[in-house]
């Protein structure tokens, strides 16, 4: 039979469940009605997976605030989804303008590549320039953050490690995080307030153990002032960092939240736990073992009414009844 529209506020009224506020949401609900971008529309982003890396990417499908992108030249099952907010993607020129370097299309050379003939080629459009709503900002440098300076900072892939780092580039606000002498697979974005960054000196105040760069000689001997000087470098002011207090969650709470799985599709979700800086987003209806851990400020998670502001599907908790009839759901 035909599905039934969800209502959030019966659904909580029968689960005597309180929604997470929107104040506790960086942008909780757009202000316009519609945000303009099209499938087949040209632009450059950040790739998720390889956060060094700038790429051209195409509007592959459009779906209330969400962007399904793809990457030109590849294969789609590297398509990824972000908000129409997302800072992560720019506009076309963006690399040229701030002196990035582009991740090309594949059997596209910086000799031959062009924006403006790639267009015409591909009889595609770039997406215009007003449509990136976080495109204003570029003038806004974060104070103290340069390109160069040393830090100690958190491998998100190996959270327990605090390691040896350099600020290797700055966008926006924002800037990378890069280990030394490692692979820039480990590099990602923050800004100032992250609470995953700390300055030079931070390990041993704190007696935590710090990872040295991977070529050090000797690793038990590492030496900030040593290597600031091997380096010429000069570390981030201590006075630069602001930690930001963790997001005012609390367990219980209802959020929309993507599927990391699947994620076209946004679900009927709770706060399930809570730990730092790091949320456990359980899916209502659907086994503990599919929850996971997040941010706290994920763009992936949103409050209760989003999908329903955006023009967003939202996929309704799973009842035992779904089961019952639709399997493969
Ligand atoms: N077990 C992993 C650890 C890599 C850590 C890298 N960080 C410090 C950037 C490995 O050896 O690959």
């Amino acid at each position: 039979g035909k599905k039934k529209g969800f209502i959030w506020s019966l659904y909580l009224d029968s689960e005597s469940a309180a929604a997470a506020p929107a104040k506790l949401f960086k942008n909780p609900f757009p202000t316009a009605k519609s945000h303009g971008f099209k499938p087949g529309m040209k632009l450059e982003g950040i790739d998720p997976k390889h956060p060094s890396l700038f790429c051209v990417l195409s509007v592959a499908e459009a779906k209330g605030f969400r962007l399904r992108l793809h990457f030109d030249g590849y294969s789609e099952c590297h398509d990824f989804w972000e908000n129409v907010d997302s800072v992560n993607i720019m506009p076309v020129g963006w690399c040229e303008r701030t002196g990035h370097k582009l991740a090309l299309p594949k059997g596209h050379t910086p000799e031959t590549f062009s924006w403006s003939v790639y267009v015409k080629e591909t009889r595609s459009q770039a997406a215009p320039k007003h449509l990136f709503q976080n495109y204003e900002n570029e003038t806004l440098t974060p104070q103290g953050f340069r390109k160069g300076m040393k830090l100690e900072a958190v491998d998100r892939k190996n959270p327990s490690l605090v390691c040896v780092a350099t600020v290797m580039d700055v966008m926006d606000n924002r800037f990378l995080i890069h280990f030394d002498a490692w692979d820039d697979c480990y590099d990602y974005w923050c800004d100032a307030t992250s609470p995953y960054i700390h300055p030079v000196g931070w390990c041993e105040t704190n007696s935590r153990p710090l990872t040295p760069p991977n070529d050090c000689p000797s690793p038990t001997k590492f030496s900030w002032t040593d290597y600031l000087t091997k380096t010429k470098s000069s570390a981030v002011p201590a006075r630069a960092f602001k930690p930001r207090p963790p997001v005012d969650f609390i367990i219980g709470q209802k959020v929309e939240a993507v599927d990391k799985r699947n994620p076209l599709l946004v679900r009927v979700a709770t706060i399930a736990d809570i730990e730092d800086y790091k949320v456990k987003v359980h899916f209502d209806g659907w086994d503990d073992s599919y929850d996971y851990w997040v941010d706290d400020d994920s763009p992936d998670i949103h409050p209760a009414g989003w999908c329903l502001k955006t023009g967003h599907p939202l996929t309704p908790p799973i009842t035992p009844k779904d089961l019952a009839t639709s399997p493969s759901q």
